[in-house]
């Protein structure tokens, strides 16, 4: 008993002393990960990577699982699948559902006798397979896992990214990869902006014109190509909601089909930059008989709960120099508190409406910008904030679920830092605690007018991870703008190796050093 104590104490006092001397030399480097984990607990230990490891995964009721996980292994340590070493254990309770915002939450421990994630659902295993992804460390050209224990959970369960798609065509690859660079820093609602102006990219069998002459370049979604990478996104965990912009930016629709134009002036030639602005005609009931079988083909393709109809930027130029639309508005009484100005918010207010009920007969809930929203607007109704934080706050207390993207616009070149810190709820945000529950989360916006598939990438990321960890981490743990940059360069790697070409080319630059 004595020799025990005594042979205890000694190893204690051995370690205490080591651990006095050079405590540093003890504690090892930790993997930058990204987005930044609620809690994390890190260890001594290490799992070492050269022997791989063997996918323990007993039943799988979700069938999206198993193969997230060979792939993950298959970046980790090659396509090998071991009979014996060391184990990633995987359990989970149930199905998730990402449309129905279910639960993401998981645990990740790495021991060096192995690693396991436990989650109540099986989106939280695809989460945790993100984090199992970065956790790698390279060390005198040892690879290992360190010793960790995770517990993870986003703060917002709205985490989008927004890819216009109808400015300049984006190829089906170049979304796929572009949904790899969403897993990998746990973003989760691909927001497809699928028509506008300059082209409608999809598909209608119902309205064939709108991809044939609606798309100048001709380039457009197939309907089976939407089905392709809606099952690509639904493998990673990942929403597509589809938007249809109306009723402005509609050249697209109008020049495939002019009977849904307002007025009789001629359309502007397509130009990338700016067109006229037009809207379709909210007045003729012929419009929604249109939009009825546009919608019905349309809500079919995308599972979604939520589908989004647009309503930004229509200024109602097109709508005023229309007499038969003034008619309509001054007839219905659509008209500003002077009771003679025609009001053509009011006008737009009542296409939403219709529109809305479009949307719910087929089971849809609607997304519209900022613009929509007015009083009489239906609660149910989420809106998109661009314009300004005004816009999220307005919308919150009018009682509409809401998104914040105003900040997150990468196409204006704008900062990781300035997306960083913008977030839907400051400490000082003026929102009640009923209000502040509206917050969905928000969306980072890449609008394509000057960027076609080969810039993309390079606009997106890296910057879109700010917005990333901005919706995924705890506020007061992300509160280090350096600290973000500092842990930027790893996953800028790692999403080069998704085939998202951001990066100076390393022989490039070097050349131009010298000159
Ligand atoms: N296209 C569409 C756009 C924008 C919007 N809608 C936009 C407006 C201003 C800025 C960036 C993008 N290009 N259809 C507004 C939601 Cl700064």
């Amino acid at each position: 008993m004595i020799r025990i104590r005594t042979a205890w104490a000694a190893w204690l006092s051995f370690g205490l002393l080591l651990g006095l001397l050079a405590p540093e030399a003890w504690a090892q480097p930790t993997p930058n990960l990204l987005p930044l984990p609620a809690e994390m607990r890190w260890g001594q230990g290490r799992l070492s990577l050269s022997k791989p490891l063997k996918l323990q995964l007993d039943t799988s009721p979700d069938p999206t699982v198993r193969p997230a996980a060979r792939r993950l292994l298959t970046r980790l340590q090659g396509p090998a699948e071991p009979a014996t070493g060391p184990v990633l254990q995987i359990r989970y309770g149930r199905v998730g559902k990402p449309e129905k915002f279910d639960e993401e939450r998981y645990s990740l421990r790495v021991t060096p006798m192995g690693v396991s994630i436990d989650a109540p659902t099986s989106l939280g295993v695809l989460r945790a397979l993100a984090t199992l992804e970065q956790l790698p460390i390279v060390d005198k050209k040892q690879r290992y896992l360190p010793e960790v224990d995770i517990q993870d959970q986003p703060r917002f369960a709205w985490r989008g990214l927004l890819i216009d798609a109808a400015r300049h065509f984006m190829p089906v690859a170049v979304i796929k990869r572009n949904i790899d660079g969403m897993a990998a820093v746990k973003l989760n609602v691909l927001h497809w902006h699928l028509t506008d102006d300059q082209g409608f990219r999809i598909e209608s069998k119902v309205f064939p014109r709108l991809q044939t002459v609606g798309s100048t370049d001709g380039l457009f979604y197939s309907q089976a190509e939407v089905r392709e990478v809606l099952a690509y996104a639904a493998a990673r965990g990942i929403r597509v909601v589809p938007e249809f912009d109306m009723p402005s930016h509609t050249t697209s629709w109008i020049v495939a089909y002019p009977r849904l134009k307002s007025n009789d002036s001629t359309y502007a030639p397509y130009t990338l930059w700016r067109t006229t602005n037009v809207a379709i005609d909210p007045t003729r009931e012929t419009t929604y008989t249109f939009l009825d079988s546009l919608l019905t083909e349309m809500t079919a393709l995308f599972p979604d709960p939520y589908f989004h109809a647009g309503g930004d930027e229509n200024d109602g130029r097109n709508w005023r120099r229309t007499p038969r639309i003034v008619a309509y508005m001054k007839a219905n009484k659509m008209v500003k508190a002077d009771g003679k100005t025609v009001d053509k918010h009011q006008l737009q207010t009542y296409f939403n409406r219709r529109v809305l009920a479009l949307l719910q007969k087929r089971g849809k809930r609607m997304i519209g910008w900022d613009e929509i929203l007015g009083p009489d607007l239906p609660k149910e109704t989420v809106i998109q904030s661009w314009r300004g934080k005004k816009g999220l706050n307005d919308a919150a207390r009018l009682g509409h679920p809401v998104l914040l993207s105003s900040g997150y616009y990468l196409d204006l070149n704008n900062t990781a830092a300035s997306s960083y810190t913008t977030d839907p709820l400051p400490p000082d945000s003026p929102l009640t605690p009923a209000e502040r529950q509206l917050v969905l989360g928000g969306e980072a916006a890449m609008w394509a007018e000057f960027a076609d598939s080969v810039a993309l990438d390079s606009r997106i990321w890296p910057r879109a991870a700010a917005v990333a960890e901005r919706l995924w981490s705890p506020q007061a743990a992300t509160q280090s703008v350096a600290d973000f940059y500092r842990r930027l360069p790893a996953v800028s790697a790692e999403l080069e190796t998704l085939g998202l070409r951001h990066r100076i080319v390393p022989e490039l630059l070097l050349k131009q050093m010298a000159g």
